[in-house]
């Protein structure tokens, strides 16, 4: 078999030669109706039976990986795919750095793996139920075709998960898939593994700014991931980062188009202040003051996604050779960081301080630091627009003792500065901070769908191109409902 090509005549397509390992197959194809009604209870609501305009993988060669074609959610082709194994790969880091990467799973090593698995798969579901609801008051057939698309994206890094659960953990690793269906985000009952993602996605501004900052936690851990010494789990989470890239593309251009619109509004009705927040709302768009607190809130709740900034877990997967850094095997240095250290920024004495940490342990803060940079750098885009238009206003992360729950900041309140406050304080101003109901009822009422093509609501600006160059009337869903 062709390892670069998807093969589509199994009911599963997959580059993973399925149709010989029947055993796999038939877990697979029993797990599939579970799938499905879960799609259909929890998927985006509405718009099953729509064409949509989305782009489905046909191999795993970077040159060319997808083709793009009208197609019904329901009936899209959610599949198994690989980047093609790479000869005589060793394990880049840890105590068996050097040793040839694992093609079945260590047993001493099986419940680490196990874990970080599942971690990875219980986000995937998570994120289409967040954004279930949508749909219905999407600023254009554009916005709502790159919805559907990320939705279902999602949903076949699900199946990458549950795939690795089902051929390498039996009967454990099929109970683990059958739980990635039962559980739901926001449930009282049985929630999402991680914060973010129990917590609601309400509106498009925040879509924009989940997929920006919440996608970018997920593609800095499957950086980590496809470092790792178990080959499969390696190979899978390459090919999904070829896909992640997408998502943060809408959540990048999705808020440089809300904050291109504010602009040439305040611009064209002659508002010097980009803070008068009532002058500007009436506009009918969305406020740089408002957009910031939306920012405060996802980057702080996405930055919890780490875990704690010094953790043996870390320490723990790294030294095993299970989860490496970020571009580990570009990094020059002895990769078992025995001896190194790594500075954590932690309370000392009522302050936020740098204080050097083991860098074994402090593993989940360097990935932190890596995605905080990473972050940075879109924001600079964002800022260019709001310059041009001859504004003094700059949108800016907040420090990361802001708004925590995870790890040393946790118990504390701090402004977004940094500056460490009292409970009453954080009460009385934290609405100046993070959107207030307020903001979230003025955000809804913008939130009225834009269905015809080549149309967009007052709020956010045409995209620059289009998806597959398509131009500007395209009809990137043919709605039926
Ligand atoms: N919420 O040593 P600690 C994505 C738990 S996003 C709740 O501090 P560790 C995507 C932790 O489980 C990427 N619990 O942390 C994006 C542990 O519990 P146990 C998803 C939390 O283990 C958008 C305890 O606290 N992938 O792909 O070093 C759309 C102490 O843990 C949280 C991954 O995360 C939390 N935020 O690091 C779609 C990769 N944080 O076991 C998709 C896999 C910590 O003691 N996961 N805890 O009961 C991991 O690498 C790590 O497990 C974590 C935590 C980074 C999550």
């Amino acid at each position: 078999m062709n390892f670069m090509n998807v093969d589509y005549s199994t009911k599963i397509p997959n580059n993973v030669n399925l149709s010989e390992d029947r055993q796999v197959l038939k877990a697979l194809e029993g797990w599939h109706p579970g799938y499905m009604d879960w799609w259909s209870d929890m998927g985006p609501e509405g718009f099953q039976q729509s064409l949509v305009y989305l782009r489905t993988a046909y191999s795993v060669d970077p040159r060319g990986w997808a083709k793009f074609d009208y197609v019904k959610m329901p009936e899209y082709r959610w599949g198994i795919l690989l980047a093609p194994q790479e000869e005589n790969r060793v394990i880049p880091f840890g105590e068996n750095f050097g040793k040839p990467a694992w093609q079945e799973v260590p047993g001493e090593h099986r419940a680490t793996l196990r874990r970080l698995i599942v971690i990875q798969g219980d986000t995937e579901p998570a994120s289409v139920e967040q954004q279930r609801h949508l749909g219905k008051t999407a600023p254009s057939l554009y916005d709502l075709r790159n919805l559907f698309q990320v939705n279902v994206e999602e949903g076949r890094h699900l199946w990458a998960m549950v795939y690795l659960l089902q051929k390498y953990f039996g009967r454990d690793g099929r109970e683990e898939a059958d739980e990635l269906l039962r559980r739901r985000s926001g449930d009282a009952d049985s929630p999402r593994m991680l914060g973010a993602f129990n917590e609601a996605t309400p509106d498009w501004l925040s879509f924009f700014m989940f997929t920006y900052f919440t996608d970018r936690d997920g593609k800095m851990q499957l950086h980590s991931l496809a470092q790792s010494g178990f080959d499969p789990l390696s190979r899978t989470c390459r090919f999904m980062l070829t896909e992640e890239a997408h998502h943060m593309f809408v959540g990048e251009t999705g808020i440089s188009r809300v904050v291109q619109r504010t602009c040439e509004a305040m611009k064209a009705a002659g508002i010097s202040d980009p803070t008068d927040i009532a002058k500007v709302r009436a506009l009918g768009v969305i406020d740089l003051p408002t957009i910031q607190k939306k920012l405060h809130l996802h980057y702080s709740l996405s930055l919890d996604l780490f875990g704690s900034e010094v953790s043996t877990n870390a320490a723990n997967a790294f030294n095993a050779g299970i989860k490496g850094r970020y571009k580990e095997t570009q990094i020059d240095d002895d990769h078992r960081l025995q001896n190194s250290t790594y500075p954590v920024l932690k309370l000392v004495n009522g302050e936020v301080k740098r204080v050097d940490e083991p860098a074994l342990t402090a593993l989940n803060m360097r990935l932190r630091d890596d995605y905080t940079q990473d972050c940075a750098k879109g924001m600079l885009r964002w800022n260019k627009i709001i310059q041009l238009a001859g504004y003094h206003f700059k949108l800016t992360l907040p420090n990361v003792a802001f708004h925590r729950q995870i790890g040393e900041f946790r118990d504390i309140n701090a402004t977004p500065e940094g500056v460490l406050i009292d409970d009453a304080t954080w009460n009385k101003r934290k609405g100046e901070w993070l959107p207030s109901s307020a903001d979230g009822d003025f955000i809804a009422s913008l939130m009225t769908p834009v269905t015809e093509a080549g149309t967009y609501a007052s709020w956010i600006s045409p995209p620059k191109v289009g998806i597959d160059n398509k131009p500007g009337d395209f009809e990137y869903v043919k709605i039926e409902t």
